[in-house]
């Protein structure tokens, strides 16, 4: 089937976590795409503030994803992500191992709690730690306890696999989902040190195929 596709858009930024979770996703799944990268600027041609980018993604963030096969059009990680699982996946290769009610329960939870959690934590840690105009080690506490916690979970979580994967039985699009935020640890000056199974999982996720495909897609570099 995949031979046939034309590719399909993804919207991104060079540095930015959350397109890199599609790009992995397509690759595990053989479905071609072209990366267009913006900027953060309101540029009416460059950036995804500016009117060209807002006619795709109204809140003016990547990824959106375009797919001119059906013509949908996504925004927001977690929706293009289940579009590609919902249209793509067919064989189930990157969702819920299992069937059962618990089983599906599983992905999704920890799906939301990436995408409501752990990566929001860490987008404030990085703002308040590189953006935010005057200083404020208030907030900045904060945000890195709370992320910190989130490791704290994840680290409970992946006891249960040995830290091969978020769930237990393989790795999955939740672990896609995970990927690019917790490799943001040391922009967020956050230490895994006493986090030794994050610490296997994420350098087991970096060594995988996909992964390393998407980020060299993303970053415009070519194998
Ligand atoms: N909740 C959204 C967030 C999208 C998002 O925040 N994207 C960042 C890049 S990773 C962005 O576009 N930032 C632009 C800005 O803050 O103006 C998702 O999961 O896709």
């Amino acid at each position: 089937m995949n031979a046939h596709l034309q590719p399909l858009i993804l919207h991104a930024h060079s540095s930015g976590p959350n397109p890199v979770k599609i790009a992995i996703a397509l690759e595990s799944l053989h479905i071609p795409y072209v990366v267009k990268t913006w900027d953060f600027s309101d540029d009416p041609n460059t950036g995804v503030k500016g009117t060209t980018f807002l006619k795709i993604n109204e809140n003016g963030r990547v990824p959106a994803l375009e797919d001119p096969n059906t013509g949908v059009v996504s925004w927001e990680s977690g929706a293009c992500m289940n579009y590609v699982r919902r249209v793509y996946d067919i064989g189930n290769a990157i969702g819920p191992p299992g069937g059962s009610a618990q089983e599906l329960v599983d992905f999704d939870k920890w799906e939301y709690f990436l995408l409501t959690t752990l990566g929001p934590m860490t987008g404030q840690t990085n703002w308040f730690t590189h953006y935010h105009p005057t200083k404020n080690d208030d907030a900045l506490k904060r945000y890195q306890e709370q992320t910190d916690r989130c490791y704290d979970v994840l680290e409970g979580q992946l006891q249960k696999s040995g830290g091969t994967s978020i769930l237990p039985s393989r790795v999955t699009a939740v672990d896609y989902h995970f990927e690019p935020w917790v490799r943001q640890h040391t922009f967020a000056r956050l230490s895994l040190d006493n986090y030794p199974l994050i610490t296997k999982w994420l350098g087991l996720m970096d060594s995988r195929e996909e992964v390393q495909e998407a980020y060299c897609k993303i970053r415009g570099i070519g194998k």
